[in-house]
């Protein structure tokens, strides 16, 4: 994990304790927001732990809703930090009750949003800990690297494991990323459940996205 200092940390939590909202639920690229505010989104298989991760960021139970709201998963979802910058929620993949063209339409959609968003500063690959890589994540990591998008791993779900295997998990990511050409080479690891990891993810995304208080 990169390092960051503790004035960082403190502007980064400054930052997040502000007021978050959603603005708005997009399922056609036609619908999304001006591109007039630096973004961060977070993709990954559905259940991996996006929406709490975004809860957790800013400190809100129920700002992304974590649970498996078909409908609202399959949408890329925008959410406001105190007019500084957006976080986005992108559709889950490898979602397994949904049939085949659904698939196809909410993936183009996810894929439309990375490669064509001039204000999209980076995404967040979303990994579960204790499953590590899985071929369908081959397809999301293909697809940021066509799109030439900076992403950097978070492994979620920590707390479903011991220190040490989450962040020898972790070390394999890495590795298993690090010829990817546009991996950011380090890997987050975090709980959402538990805090572990916020406050430095709030920091890289606050660097990330150059935002001041
Ligand atoms: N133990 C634990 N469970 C989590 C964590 N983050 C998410 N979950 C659970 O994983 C499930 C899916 O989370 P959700 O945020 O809806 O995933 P999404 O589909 O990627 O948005 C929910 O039951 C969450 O409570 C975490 O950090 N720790
Ligand atoms: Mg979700």
């Amino acid at each position: 994990m990169s390092e960051f200092t503790d004035e960082e940390v403190e502007a980064a939590r400054v930052l997040f304790a502000r007021p978050a909202t959603f603005i708005m639920g997009c399922a056609k690229i036609e619908q999304l927001p001006e591109p007039d505010l630096p973004e961060v989104a977070f993709a990954g298989r559905s259940n991996v732990g996006k929406s709490s991760l975004i809860n957790g960021l800013v400190g809100m139970h129920k700002l992304a809703r974590a649970s498996n709201e078909p409908g609202r998963t399959r949408e890329v979802n925008f959410f406001d930090l105190d007019g500084k910058m957006r976080l986005v929620d992108l559709p889950g993949y490898g979602w397994a009750k949904a049939s085949r063209g659904e698939v196809k339409r909410f993936q183009n959609l996810g894929r439309d949003y990375l490669r064509g968003r001039v204000t999209l500063k980076r995404v967040y690959l979303l990994i579960d800990s204790r499953h590590g890589l899985k071929k369908v994540d081959d397809e999301a990591l293909d697809a940021l690297d066509e799109a030439a998008v900076s992403y950097q791993i978070v492994l979620t779900k920590a707390d479903k494991l011991k220190k040490g295997e989450a962040e020898a998990m972790g070390e394999k990511t890495l590795k298993a990323v690090s010829k990817r050409p546009a991996a950011y080479p380090f890997v987050a690891v975090t709980s959402a459940e538990k805090g572990h990891g916020i406050p430095e993810l709030r920091a890289e995304i606050m660097r990330t996205t150059g935002v001041v208080l």
